[in-house]
């Protein structure tokens, strides 16, 4: 693919609001934007979900920056590119770092789309025009404010209402929501927040109907997500424990859950999200794009993810106007009745925005081959 230069920039962006998971909060948010311009001057685009902290998993920006440029940029530009699918082949003797390998691989697909004059949704096989999403709501200081915020985006057409939960603020707050909304498509994202002995208290959310219940237990688990999801009806949704096909094959053999979350940051890119995404649909599990307080850069990825045939599950998707004053991508990502349409664009489908690009970014460094 000739690539004449990397790209990569410190991006800072406020948060309308701040954003409260079970393991902590974010007001503004830090990541890592990666543009790879061809020889042509085309250039593809991508953004590391790696936060500030290793709260999430292991990765921060910091690390992320080290492993792309010491490790992965050399091992990129060792020798051409064909196709996006052998930049996790290149990557796959470095151990992990799985945003760091996805920062670039989400790039290199987005200049490759550009090149063959297809919409990324369109390079990755997917079919559908238009995508149904539905939003992720942090822990609030009230129950009142969330009932509030649950409202706001209930008659916004939003398809489903994710709440977050943690230890305090669980049974309480699903059975309020339940009373104010009894219809509502609903699940909680607990991030982790609960061990095997919370059992008991995990099975009283049986009663509230939820669609799902994501990532009860600890990250590195799936044995003991098995011997939970055994005593809940709730289906178990896998969240941080997913890394890989692989990780899938064996969640699944053991019964750890019955829908995935597919987060293409968390699997190190678009070419092993395929694979996850083929593999549940062969053994008819359910999957849905989550996001990670995605800049529309990274947003722009999901939704060209989330047009393969087995996302059948609305994702965490919400609009830029959710989150940002102001978005790095024109036209922002908008959500009609709970709908998304897809670009037809090349690529990414949506224009990053040079100047609002630049305001947000605090520094910069610019490497070639
Ligand atoms: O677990 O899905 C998660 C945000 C930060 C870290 C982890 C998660 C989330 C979300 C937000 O739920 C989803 C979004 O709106 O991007
Ligand atoms: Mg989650």
């Amino acid at each position: 693919m000739n690539i004449h230069s990397i790209t990569l920039r410190k991006m800072n962006m406020p948060l309308k609001a701040p954003f409260t998971t079970s393991f902590g909060t974010f007001k503004q948010k830090d990541f890592i934007l990666v543009e790879i311009r061809d020889q042509e001057g085309l250039s593809g685009w991508a953004e590391s979900v790696a936060f500030t902290s290793p709260w999430y998993n292991e990765e921060t920006i910091e690390t992320n920056w080290h492993m792309i440029k010491d490790f992965l940029i050399p091992l990129l530009l060792e020798k051409d590119i064909q196709h996006p699918h052998e930049v996790s082949q290149r990557f796959a003797h470095i151990r992990r770092n799985y945003m760091a390998k996805s920062a670039l691989e989400g790039a290199i697909w987005d200049l490759f789309a550009k090149r063959q004059q297809l919409p990324l949704a369109k390079a990755l096989g997917g079919k559908k025009k238009q995508i149904e999403v539905g939003v992720s709501i942090g822990i609030q200081n009230s129950v009142q404010e969330l009932l509030t915020i649950i409202e706001r985006h209930v008659s916004a057409g939003y398809h489903r209402i994710k709440v977050k939960i943690k230890p305090g603020w669980d049974i309480e707050i699903i059975r309020e929501i339940r009373n104010h909304f009894p219809n509502i498509l609903l699940m909680a994202d607990a991030n982790s927040a609960y061990r095997l002995t919370d059992t008991q208290r995990l099975k009283e959310l049986d009663e509230f109907n939820l669609m799902m219940i994501e990532q009860p237990l600890a990250p590195d688990d799936i044995i003991d997500h098995a011997y939970l999801q055994r005593q809940l009806t709730t289906p178990i949704c896998l969240d941080e424990s997913i890394h890989s096909v692989e990780d899938a094959r064996k969640a699944l053999a053991l019964g750890s859950c019955q829908i995935i979350n597919i987060k293409i940051g968390r699997v190190g890119g678009l070419t092993e999200a395929m694979k996850i995404h083929d593999l549940c649909e062969t053994q008819k599990i359910p999957v849905w794009c989550g996001g990670m307080l995605e800049s529309g850069i990274g947003r722009a990825h999901n939704i060209a993810l989330t047009t393969l045939s087995n996302f059948t599950l609305p994702g965490d998707t919400a609009a830029s106007s959710n989150y940002w004053y102001q978005d790095l991508i024109e036209p922002e990502v908008t959500v009609n009745r709970g709908i998304i349409h897809v670009p037809e664009e090349w690529g990414i489908g949506y224009e990053p925005n040079r100047l609002a690009i630049d305001q947000f970014t605090q520094y910069s460094e610019t490497l070639r081959p």
